[in-house]
């Protein structure tokens, strides 16, 4: 096994920045707003942020379209703020990783743009730059944003090939210079001081050259035609292997790969740590139920993550260290998914951030996850602002459903729940701003925000900085192999064993009041509801030492 490493007893929260915290009144988050509210975060106990993208973007799809990898998106404030704030975290103890965009840049990079402007281009290669008829693309590949995933420039009379927006071009990864300038950049920043990268789609980076059609029935269950190519694509270890062996490793950076599709025995191969790829990713696996996608309006029941995570855990083994997350900017509030009823909301929230810190591997909480924040109330297409959810609606528009039963569906995934901004306090947008919002909220911020919920004993933000401080104060809580116990109707039973310590937790996976039998010689050490050591109530867990 490996030596342990700094990100395996940490805990880790995601900053959406557009959505944290304004400095300036333009009613867009920024680096002087997240710098502004260290004291949560430190007050909270994470140990490291995970920033979503702050380059320089034109902000197609919010940052996740990069101009200029070595510049701040002007909204966010400027590259001292930057490396202020790269200070200030270090200064507290804390780390920053950084958002890496590299199977895509935005169609109005320096080298896209040079390739568009002159066929003897260099950067021509970067890109995957095909000649055609305007009606005829290269192949049936379809955009994750709808549509078809090829771009026709008439001022070339090519297609490029683009898996997310039409401003987003994929990047040519079997093309050895392109993947130098990102070696150098990735180094680039490590040189200011950064900790490491979660790695944007990384899993899409390798196509096959061919680009050969996709199986249209694989695309109509997965939706999105042609993505069994290039999901593991043929090069996809030996390019995470030189990016590991030449950016990441020389500076000992984390690197956690945002995986799509990717399962279990997949994800074994890319976090062995004897194969020098990737040290976490994050799977998808878990955040529906099987046979559900997220633009589905149903109730996800809780067994479901209980499986999906155990199958995880065991096929890990003690080798591959787990990522533990339940949300982030492109999914919906999960407490919304298992149980929306307002009366089990508090409840339903600290059961979440207690399962995440007790199990084995790295948690990442979201922002607003610590204040049991739930999806919002939109009730129109017009307030949404996401590129997904708009290219989605009038994808269904256009293939004759109405308005009500467009927005529903695109209601029931967007990526905007997640995205409204984080409520500070109960005045006007929740404190977010002294402007206005760039993405409006409903109004419940005025009893679900931080600063009530700091002067509240019972609230969802009190439980999670006790959570995460249990989990300091008992190694076992991270150190500790993992025990499942037996599997008995909504329970979930496992124990966390340390040399020194055995921890326990019984968990109700279920809205109603659950029996169970506390064990012999066990001392509470934390209980999320009211129940005692014969029932749990509804959505209620106990974690426990056994003794002796
Ligand atoms: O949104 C999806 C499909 O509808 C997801 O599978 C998505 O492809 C996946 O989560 C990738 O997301 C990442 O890359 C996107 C960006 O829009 C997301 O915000 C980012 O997290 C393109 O860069």
């Amino acid at each position: 096994e490996r030596p342990r490493a700094w990100w395996q007893d940490a805990v880790f929260y995601q900053v959406y920045p557009r959505s944290f915290m304004d400095s300036d009144g333009d009613g867009i988050g920024d680096l002087g707003g997240i710098l502004a509210r260290l004291d949560h975060l430190q007050d909270l106990g994470v140990d490291a942020l995970w920033l979503s993208p702050v380059y320089d973007s034109p902000n197609d799809d919010n940052g996740y379209d990069i101009r200029d990898y070595r510049a701040v998106m002007a909204e966010f404030g400027t590259m001292d703020d930057l490396d202020r704030l790269v200070h200030e975290l270090h200064r507290r103890g804390m780390r920053l990783i950084m958002d890496l965009v590299v199977n895509h840049t935005s169609d109005e990079h320096a080298w896209f743009q040079q390739a568009l402007a002159d066929p003897a281009s260099p950067y021509r290669d970067y890109y995957f730059f095909r000649p055609g008829e305007p009606d005829a693309p290269p192949n049936n590949w379809t955009s994750f944003f709808s549509g078809s995933a090829w771009r026709w420039f008439p001022e070339r009379g090519e297609w490029a090939l683009h898996l997310f927006s039409p401003r987003q071009m994929d990047l040519d990864w079997t093309h050895p210079p392109m993947r130098e300038e990102i070696v150098e950049m990735v180094r680039w920043w490590l040189e200011k001081g950064v900790d490491g990268f979660r790695l944007d789609v990384i899993n899409y980076i390798s196509k096959p050259p061919a680009l050969p059609d996709g199986d249209a029935t694989v695309g109509a269950l997965m939706e999105y035609t042609g993505v069994e190519h290039y999901f593991a694509g043929p090069r996809l270890h030996e390019h995470l292997r030189q990016l590991r062996a030449e950016a990441f490793e020389p500076y000992a950076a984390v690197s956690i790969g945002e995986t799509p599709g990717v399962g279990a025995r997949l994800g074994r191969l890319l976090t062995a740590p004897d194969r020098g790829e990737l040290d976490m990713i994050f799977g998808f696996d878990h955040l529906d139920a099987p046979g559900r996608t997220r633009f589905e309006d149903y109730r996800y029941d809780l067994r479901h993550l209980r499986d999906a995570w155990t199958d995880w855990q065991r096929e890990y083994g003690a080798t591959c260290w787990p990522s533990l997350f339940l949300e982030n900017h492109d999914n919906p509030r999960m407490i919304s998914k298992i149980d929306p009823r307002p009366e089990h909301r508090a409840a339903l929230g600290t059961l979440l951030l207690l399962l995440k810190l007790t199990l084995r591997g790295t948690p990442f909480l979201y922002q607003g996850q610590e204040l049991g924040l739930v999806n919002h109330a939109f009730s129109s297409v017009a307030q949404l602002r996401d590129v997904e959810s708009l290219n989605r609606y009038a994808a269904l528009r256009e293939l004759g459903r109405s308005d009500a039963e467009a927005f529903a569906e695109v209601l029931a995934g967007s990526r905007d729940h997640a995205r409204v901004p984080m409520p500070w306090t109960s005045g006007p947008y929740g404190g977010f701003t002294d402007g206005t919002p760039w993405l409006m909220g409903d109004g419940d911020h005025e009893k679900w925000n931080a600063k009530d919920q700091a002067a509240d004993p019972g609230s969802v933000l009190r439980a999670c900085r006790d959570l995460i401080a249990l989990r300091r104060a008992h190694p076992a809580l991270t150190r500790g192999a993992i025990v499942f116990g037996p599997r008995r109707r909504g329970l979930w039973l496992y124990e966390r064993r340390a040399e020194d310590e055995t921890i326990g937790v019984a968990a109700n996976l279920t809205d109603r009041p659950h029996r169970w039998r506390m064990p012999a010689r066990a001392r509470l050490l934390y209980a999320t509801g009211a129940g005692d050591e014969r029932r749990l109530v509804p959505y209620e867990a106990r974690v426990y030492a056994l003794e002796g």
